[in-house]
């Protein structure tokens, strides 16, 4: 690699918090470069510049929200806006010119911070939609470095970006990109779709879109998980991880508590199951469901409804030493997780939307190759791209998945062994180290700014480094190449 790597994410990662995939991932590109993560942090820091957190083999730098941006830049327009929005949730998108004034500002501000510290031949690496115009505000700046972007969440439909006040901002944000890294194939058609429908944009026959003076890049990248890492928690997570009270036969359901992960459906499926297939048997559905974003009225009523609902299914079906849903709506340590996702007879995803879903792969990770698990798996899910061999359910239908649940749970041996060792070949060709090191090797050939800019706010003047055009083709030509 030329220069350092440049992390830019909505949150930095803390000694507190357990690292997770992408922190690790990312560790040995960062140390090995002399590489700066910069994000947000909760201390109190100065308003107008980074501030540096820890010691450790790469630098942390951090910068500070004010109260009005984290409620109108990230509660705001991030959580209220773009997540419904690309979540295919337009009905929860709530609509204010704060919300996108102060994002912008934000993006604006963070990217003067980051030009700050930027070098030309450094390689800037922003995540998620939280940022999505920051390389159009670097570029502003004159950073002349090579950007890429990795949305971890799906790519929006076309139609449903029209309900933004101008929704032709996404591709210009978009451009200043050189590579735009997406999870799946379909999320990659769909950013192209946009570009389609946008007279500025051309196409080339290398997959590249040529937008103004800027050549970018649209790829998937289908993220995954430290495969080895989480087979040794589950490998060292010794004894009962539910402490006493180990149920029979288990399934297992994890995810942050979100409109998107489709719980309520998945607790109706169960309680279907139970009335139409169980048939004396007792599995358990251990729902582990951390809150977030609780301030926002949309995760207010889903907690109320998942609350209603395990309620309703426990009150009907539970016994002195049965009860059908354990609902955890809190936090549980990452060990415990991986022991307990061995012992589940089957994984329950049920997304009505997901960028890739890790908790798929997690579970496939860790069972127990001769007697495995069955993952039931949300066709609407990134990971289902890849998966093809998991049961494969659609979430809005509460029938299909009870039946699934059934079939997971008879399934004979070789069956559950064929599936899991396809589902094992996703799971390990997607590993987060190789992820990261494709994204990268993508983003170092990039092709960058073209020979016909003025160049008239480029700081670092690397208008020299340019290179003649591709040759144009048709579109029809290019969506085969991509
Ligand atoms: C976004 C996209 C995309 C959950 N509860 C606990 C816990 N978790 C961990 C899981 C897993 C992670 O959180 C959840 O990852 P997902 O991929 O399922 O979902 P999002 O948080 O929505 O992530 C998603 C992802 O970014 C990566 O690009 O796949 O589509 O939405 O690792 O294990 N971990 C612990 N305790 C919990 O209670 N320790």
């Amino acid at each position: 690699m030329a220069g350092r790597l440049i992390v830019v994410s909505n949150r930095i990662p803390t000694e507190g918090a357990t690292a997770g995939g992408l922190a690790v991932a990312l560790h040995d590109s960062l140390s090995g470069t002399g590489g700066i993560w910069i994000g947000a942090h909760p201390e109190v820091g100065p308003e107008e510049s980074l501030f540096e957190i820890g010691d450790g083999p790469y630098q942390r730098l951090a910068f500070q929200l004010s109260r009005s941006e984290y409620e109108n830049y990230y509660l705001g327009f991030s959580n209220c806006v773009l997540w419904p929005l690309f979540h295919r949730r337009s009905d929860l998108v709530v609509l204010k010119s704060a919300y996108l004034q102060e994002y912008l500002s934000l993006n604006r501000r963070l990217a003067n911070m980051v030009a700050e510290v930027a070098r030309p031949d450094d390689l800037i690496w922003v995540h998620d939609y939280h940022l999505l115009p920051l390389a159009h505000y670097l570029r502003e700046q004159g950073v002349a470095a090579k950007i890429g972007l990795f949305l971890h969440i799906p790519f929006p439909a076309l139609a449903d970006l029209s309900i933004l006040p101008d929704p032709s901002i996404f591709a210009e944000w978009l451009a200043s990109y050189d590579l735009l890294g997406l999870q799946t194939q379909a999320d990659t058609a769909r950013c192209l779709e946009m570009y389609r429908a946008d007279e500025r944009a051309e196409f080339f026959q290398d997959g590249s879109i040529k937008f103004r003076d800027r050549l970018v890049r649209v790829k998937s990248f289908p993220i995954g998980i430290a495969v080895d890492a989480f087979q040794s928690l589950a490998d060292y997570s010794t004894g009962n991880p539910f402490g006493a009270e180990q149920p029979q036969e288990y399934i297992i359901g994890v995810d942050r508590l979100d409109y998107t992960k489709g719980l309520p459906n998945r607790f109706r499926a169960f309680g279907e199951y139970l009335h139409d297939y169980a048939e004396g048997r007792r599995p358990s559905l251990i729902q582990i469901a951390p809150p977030t974003r609780e301030v926002v009225e949309a995760y207010r009523q889903i907690t109320e409804e998942l609350e209603e609902l395990s309620g309703r299914i426990n009150g009907r079906y539970a016994e002195l030493d049965w009860t059908p849903i354990r609902y955890i709506h809190r936090p549980i340590a990452r060990d415990r997780l991986a022991g307990i996702y061995r012992g589940a007879r089957a994984c329950l995803v049920t997304s009505l939307a997901d960028g890739m879903n890790l908790v798929a792969k997690e579970y496939v990770a860790v069972q127990i190759p001769d007697d495995p698990g069955v993952l039931i798996l949300s066709r609407f899910a990134g990971a289902a791209e890849d998966m093809t061999d998991a049961l494969l359910v659609n979430p809005y239908d509460i029938d299909e998945v009870a039946k699934a649940i059934d079939t997971a749970l008879n399934m004979p041996a070789e069956e559950r062994i064929a599936r899991h060792r396809s589902c094992m070949a996703a799971v390990q060709a997607t590993d987060v180290g190789r992820w990261t090191k494709h994204f990268l090797a993508a983003l170092i050939a990039s092709q960058g700014r073209l020979a016909i800019s003025s160049g008239k706010h480029d700081r670092h003047s690397r208008i020299g480094e340019e290179r003649p055009e591709p040759r144009q083709v048709k579109f029809q030509h290019v969506e085969k190449s991509i």
